[in-house]
C-alpha cells in the first residue's frame, strides 16, 4: 500500500491541503481544501488570523479522512519571518503581527544606526528587509516580550498547536536575519539587540525531521486520520526550491506567487561585497543548500490590482486582456517599497507613479494588468544579470514556478528579454517540495536529485524559448530608469 502524505500550504493570500501519493513512478497531487488568507486590522495592527488557519487545517483534514484516508503524514510551510509570542501558560499572547504592518518601516536605520549593517550581513548573509524578524523583534512591546515564554515562527507554532511539540526549523529560522552562518545557530549578540534570550526560541531542527503525532484531544473535537506531524522546509520559499525540476546545468529558480523569489540553489553560501552591495541573500534551504536570491514585489501587486477593479476579472481574463496591450508602455521599479501596502490602494500607487516619473498611465484593466506583467519581466530580467555577476557565472535557464507559471506573457516576456530558456512549471511546486522532504524522511524517495527527475516525469513544464531579441532597446532604457530611480 503508498503512503499517503498531506502538504499544508499556507501563502499570505491563500492556503491548500494537498494530498500526494506515488503511483506507478509518479506523483499524484489532489487539493483536498483551499481557504482565503489575509491580515486584518486589529487592536491597531495587521495580524493574521492564525485561529481561523488552524481551524482551516482541521477543516481540511476531516475531508481527507472523509475520502477514505485513515492513515497519512502531514508536513506544514507558510511564509516567512512571523512569528507567535507564546506565554508561560503554553497560549499565544496575541494574534501574530503581519510583515506587513508598517511598524518597521524605519526600522533598518534604527537597529543599524549603533550595529553597522555589513557587520549584520557578514555573521548572517540574510538581505535587508525592513521586515525581518530582527525588526519586527526589535519594535516589539517590551512588555510582552518579558512575558513570552517561546518565540514561534508561524509554521511552527501551527506545529505545536497540532502535537504539543515546538521546535524552529532552520530553514524559516534563516530568515529571521538572526542565524549565524558560521555558527549554525543563533547569534547572540543579535539576540541581545532586541532583548530576546536564546532559550525563547525552541530548539534548532533540519528539515525533515519528525516532529510528532496529533494530541490526542484533538481526535475528540474532529474526525481525522491517523496523523503524524513531519517538520519539512517549513519557509513556504524553501519547500518551492525543492519542488523545482531544475532543468539546465546552471539554473536559476523564479518562485512566483505573492512574493517573486528569483536565485539560485548554492551548496556554499554567497556573503561577499556584491552580494551584500545587492541585498542577495542566503536563506538556508533543505538538506545544507543556500537559497541565493532576492526579493522582489510579485503578484501581491495584481492580486491588488485584482481586487480593487470595479469589476470582478479572473487572473486569466486580465492576462487575456493585457496580451491585447503593448508592453513597455512605461518602466516601473516593481521594488519601489511603495508597493508594498500602499495606503490609498495599488491602482492608485501605480498610477502616481507613472505620473511622477512623466509617463504613460495605466488606466483600463488590460493596461494596468501589462504594466505589472511587463515590468515584472523586465524586473526578472534584470536580476538575472546581476545575479550571473555576482555568481561568476551566467545561468543558462530559468526555472518558473508557483501560480506565477501559468501566466505564458510573463514566461515569454522573460525568456526574450533574458535571452535565456524558460521552464514554467509545476505551479504547485511548494506543496510538491513539502510532499517530496516528508517522502525522502520516511525513505519513500532517496534524495532531492531523485525527486527532481521524478517532478520532471510528473508534470507538465513548458517551454519558453527566447525569441529574436526585438526588446533588446527596451530593456536597456530599462536598465537605465532603473538605475537613475533608485540613485
Ligand atoms: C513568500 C515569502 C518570502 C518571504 C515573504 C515574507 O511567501 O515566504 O520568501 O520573504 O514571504
Amino acid at each position: 500500500m503508498t503512503n499517503t502524505y498531506v502538504a499544508v500550504d499556507i501563502g499570505a493570500s491563500s492556503g491548500r491541503l494537498m494530498l500526494g501519493q506515488l503511483h506507478d513512478g509518479k506523483l499524484q497531487l489532489q487539493e483536498m481544501h483551499r481557504f482565503k488568507n489575509g491580515f486584518v486590522k486589529k487592536d491597531g495592527h495587521d495580524r493574521w488570523q492564525i485561529d481561523h488557519l488552524i481551524e482551516e487545517i482541521f477543516r481540511g483534514l476531516e475531508k481527507i479522512k472523509q475520502a477514505g484516508y485513515s492513515k497519512i503524514t502531514l508536513g506544514i510551510d507558510t511564509w516567512a519571518v512571523d512569528y507567535v509570542l507564546v506565554g508561560q501558560d503554553g497560549k499565544k499572547l496575541q494574534d501574530p503581527i503581519s510583515y506587513r504592518d508598517d511598524r518597521t518601516s524605519n526600522s533598518i536605520a534604527k537597529l543599524t544606526s549603533d550595529l553597522p549593517k555589513d557587520y549584520i550581513y557578514k555573521k548572517t548573509g540574510i538581505q535587508f528587509l525592513d521586515f525581518n524578524t530582527l525588526y519586527q523583534l526589535f519594535e516589539e512591546d517590551k512588555e510582552l516580550l518579558a512575558q513570552t515564554s517561546k518565540i514561534m515562527m508561524i509554521p511552527d507554532y501551527i506545529g505545536y498547536v497540532l502535537t504539543g511539540k515546538a521546535v524552529t526549523e532552520v530553514t524559516n529560522a534563516s530568515t529571521t536575519q538572526m542565524l549565524n552562518l558560521r555558527e549554525g545557530l543563533f547569534d547572540h549578540d543579535l539576540l541581545k539587540k532586541v532583548n530576546v534570550y536564546p532559550d525563547q526560541f525552541p530548539k534548532l531542527v533540519d528539515a525533515g525531521t519528525v516532529l510528532g503525532n496529533l494530541s490526542t484531544s484533538w481526535y475528540q473535537k474532529y474526525d481525522l486520520p491517523q496523523t503524524e506531524v513531519i517538520t519539512v522546509a517549513t519557509h513556504d520559499t524553501a519547500s518551492a526550491v525543492v519542488g523545482t525540476p531544475g532543468i539546465g546545468q546552471h539554473w536559476a529558480y523564479l518562485s512566483s506567487g505573492t512574493w517573486s523569489l528569483l536565485g539560485s540553489e548554492l551548496n556554499v553560501p554567497e556573503n561577499g561585497i556584491e552580494a551584500y552591495r545587492h541585498n542577495y541573500t542566503n536563506e538556508w534551504g533543505a538538506y545544507g543548500t543556500y537559497r541565493f536570491l532576492k526579493n522582489i514585489m510579485g503578484l501581491w501587486i495584481i492580486q491588488n490590482v485584482q481586487k480593487e477593479l470595479p469589476q470582478a476579472y479572473s487572473f486569466a481574463e486580465l492576462v487575456t486582456l493585457a496580451q491585447k496591450e503593448k508592453p513597455f508602455q512605461q518602466y516601473i521599479d516593481v521594488n519601489d517599497s511603495r508597493f508594498t501596502n500602499p495606503a490609498n490602494g495599488m491602482i492608485k500607487e501605480l498610477q502616481s507613479y507613472c505620473q511622477e516619473t512623466q509617463q504613460t498611465v495605466p488606466q483600463t484593466p488590460g493596461e494596468l494588468a501589462m504594466a505589472v506583467y511587463s515590468n515584472l519581466s523586465l524586473y526578472y530580467a534584470n536580476e538575472l544579470e546581476i545575479l550571473g555577476d555576482i555568481l561568476g557565472y551566467p545561468l543558462d535557464s530559468l526555472n518558473i514556478v508557483g501560480g506565477g507559471s501559468n501566466v505564458d506573457l510573463m514566461n515569454q516576456l522573460t525568456a526574450t528579454l533574458a535571452q535565456i530558456d524558460v521552464y514554467a512549471g509545476p505551479s504547485e511546486a511548494t506543496a510538491i517540495g513539502n510532499l517530496i522532504v516528508q517522502m525522502i524522511t520516511q525513505g519513500d524517495i532517496l534524495n532531492v536529485y531523485l525527486a527532481r527527475r521524478l517532478i520532471i516525469d510528473s508534470f507538465n513544464i513548458k517551454k519558453f524559448t527566447p525569441k529574436s531579441n526585438n526588446y533588446s532597446e527596451q530593456f536597456d532604457q530599462y536598465k537605465r530608469f532603473l538605475k537613475e530611480v533608485k540613485s
